[in-house]
């Protein structure tokens, strides 16, 4: 039998298919080795659009891969772009949608609600933070629609960077009250903790992501809009969140995150 022939849109499909229907398989680089950063960007392009037309509204975007942390787990080490819908908040208290997801992991993350639309090329770190109305601490619920979250950079692009749900911590802050670079995650399963890191392990100050995310943006006709809320990347490796489990991030000074696996 000859191999399936690949396309944007089929791969699209697919991935779509796959979320609905929570069901895994193997990365699409294995097939269609053609699969770039740019073929990438063009399916998460368009899974957003099919997105939208059911109804879900744009929110905001989130980083991936951001952190060494993140880059060494998951074996890419170029940080991307994705979408956020309000299909993917997830409200403060509310346990891990199991029922919805294929093999969720959480992973704590600095979060901007912006104040001002940001624009690129050539946006600065420190210009990106003068668009930024509150920092609020995070966690994203990765999930995969790739077995063991095996993939190469085209494949995490198209898959809307391993999209699943977020929650934002209710305690927002002004940028200037808070040094993003020492600010500090303990990340806790069943009570013991597993991770730590600082804002520093998001390219060295969240605010070079948020610039990062602007600019690239830009060179696909896009800005960041006022009221967007941006995830800035895992901080640490993800953990894993089965039913029975119950994940913490706690911040220091940006308030704690409690998710229940279910
Ligand atoms: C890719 C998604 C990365 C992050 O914060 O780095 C991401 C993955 O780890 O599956 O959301
Ligand atoms: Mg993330």
């Amino acid at each position: 039998m000859a191999a399936q022939q690949w396309d944007v849109e089929s791969v699209a499909a697919e991935l779509l298919a796959c979320e609905d229907e929570r069901r895994d398989r193997v990365k699409f680089t294995d097939e269609w080795p053609e699969l770039d950063v740019a073929t990438g960007y063009e399916i998460q392009d368009l899974t957003l659009a099919k997105r939208l037309e059911r109804g879900e509204k744009l929110i905001g975007v989130k980083l991936g891969l951001t952190s060494r942390a993140k880059q060494q787990r998951m074996g890419v080490d170029t940080p991307f772009v994705a979408w956020l819908t309000d299909a993917m908040i997830l409200p403060a208290g509310d346990p891990v949608p199991q029922d919805a997801l294929i093999h969720p992991r959480i992973e704590p993350e600095l979060v901007f609600v912006m104040g001002e639309r940001l624009e690129g090329p050539g946006v600065t770190g420190a210009q990106a933070m003068a668009a930024v109305a509150a920092v609020h601490g995070g966690a994203e619920v990765i999930d995969s629609r790739y077995k063991d979250f095996k993939f190469a950079a085209g494949d995490v692009i198209a898959d809307n960077a391993s999209s699943g749900a977020f929650v934002t911590g209710g305690l927002g802050l002004a940028p200037s009250e808070v040094d993003l670079s020492l600010e500090a995650v303990l990340v806790e399963v069943d009570g013991e903790v597993v991770d730590s890191a600082t804002g520093a392990a998001v390219q060295g100050h969240p605010g070079e992501a948020l610039a990062l995310a602007a600019n690239d943006l830009a060179t696909r006709g896009h800005a960041i809009e006022a009221g967007w809320v941006v995830l800035t990347g895992g901080m640490t490796d993800a953990v894993f969140a089965p039913p029975g489990s119950s994940v913490a991030c706690h911040f220091s000074n940006l308030g704690s995150v409690f998710i229940s696996g279910g």
